[in-house]
């Protein structure tokens, strides 16, 4: 969960993009790009998503109780938000996906301690003057201790699944996959990688090499079946430890050897950091030093682009630090 703070939505655009284009342009004596901030709105939403919400061609923005219909980002409702605590609302992601098939965008949001998952319908272009979307109930997933969520197609079949991260170790790691029936009716079914095991970070990538895709969390990695995902428990591999881990965590093979690497920033404090994937031994077992220190970094231009985490698509190696070193928990999920 969050520092104490005040989230602003605020809209940055500019006439092209990016500062390192603006940076050539300078170069070729282009001329400077301009910049318009505008903040949208101030409150303690944690979400946000961007998509062409009606459909006109132009990227709008959900967050929270409102979206934002470019390009003007004019303030429309979506939905009403609870307050709990003494300064969040029960909003900490959403997504911008066609839940109903009827091609347009609809919310998809879950909640920090709420475990029933709502979909918010999209009331159609020309239809947006209206007091709140409506709102279905997708599931109700048991557990409440939610730190973020992500839509993320897991077994690659087209189709997103809905993910949630919580910072409660003893909450289970699970998959919600979404169904659509004929005339765009909406159901959900869950599946469990884990009894027990979560934790505060989250990422996806293809850890081990096999084409399919694992989830990697705060104490180690749940390996995907080779076969059909959804018919068992994921063989969870606890070969690390982290204090505090982002979502999201990053999958990448940083330094091309062909053994996916991973980066981390320390949540709700400072620090980025990447841990090299050794050769896997012979039961499956992985090993990840921090490369993080001068001297271990990947040549600059080799970087993942880091722009989930908002950072430009190339950061030098000064901005990850050492960061704590990795260790085996006694802990028994
Ligand atoms: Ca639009
Ligand atoms: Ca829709
Ligand atoms: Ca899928
Ligand atoms: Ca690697």
């Amino acid at each position: 969960m969050k520092l104490k703070s005040l989230i602003s939505v605020v809209l940055i655009s500019s006439i092209a993009v990016g500062v390192s284009a603006q940076q050539r342009g300078k170069a070729k004596g282009g001329p400077p790009h301009k910049w318009r901030v505008q903040q949208l709105h101030k409150d303690n939403n944690e979400g946000i998503a961007v998509g062409d919400i009606d459909g006109d061609g132009m990227l709008d923005i959900s967050a929270g109780e409102y979206w934002y219909q470019a390009p003007e980002f004019k303030q429309r409702m979506v939905r009403k938000l609870e307050a709990f605590d003494t300064d969040f609302l029960e909003n900490n992601s959403e997504h911008l996906y066609d839940m109903d098939g009827d091609g347009d965008l609809d919310v998809l949001a879950g909640k920090f301690k709420t475990s029933i998952v709502y979909w918010y319908e999209n009331p159609g272009a020309g239809k947006y003057d209206v007091e709140a979307w409506t709102a279905h109930k997708l599931i109700d997933t048991g557990t409440a201790h939610n730190e973020a969520t992500f839509l993320h197609d897991i077994d690659g079949d087209g189709t997103p699944e809905f993910i949630e991260n919580s910072w409660n170790a003893k909450d289970p790691t699970q998959i919600v996959r979404l169904h659509r029936g004929d005339s765009g009716e909406v159901t959900a079914t869950q599946h469990f990688v884990s009894d027990a095991g979560n934790g505060h970070g989250m990422g996806f990538g293809n850890i081990n090499g096999d084409g399919k895709q694992d989830i990697v969390f705060l104490s180690g990695w749940f390996e995907q079946p080779k076969d059909e995902p959804f018919s068992r428990r994921w063989r969870y591999h606890h070969d690390f430890d982290l204090p505090h881990a982002s979502c999201p965590m990053l999958v990448v093979d940083l330094n091309k050897d062909g053994r996916k690497d991973f980066i981390w920033a320390d949540a709700h404090n400072y620090g980025l950091y990447w841990h090299e994937q050794l050769k896997r031994q012979a039961d499956g077992t992985t090993t990840w030093p921090n490369r993080s220190a001068t001297g271990h970094s990947p040549p600059r231009g080799q970087w993942f682009p880091l722009t989930a985490f908002g950072c430009p698509s190339s950061i030098p190696p000064m901005a990850l630090r050492n960061g704590p070193s990795l260790s085996k928990s006694t802990t028994k999920l």
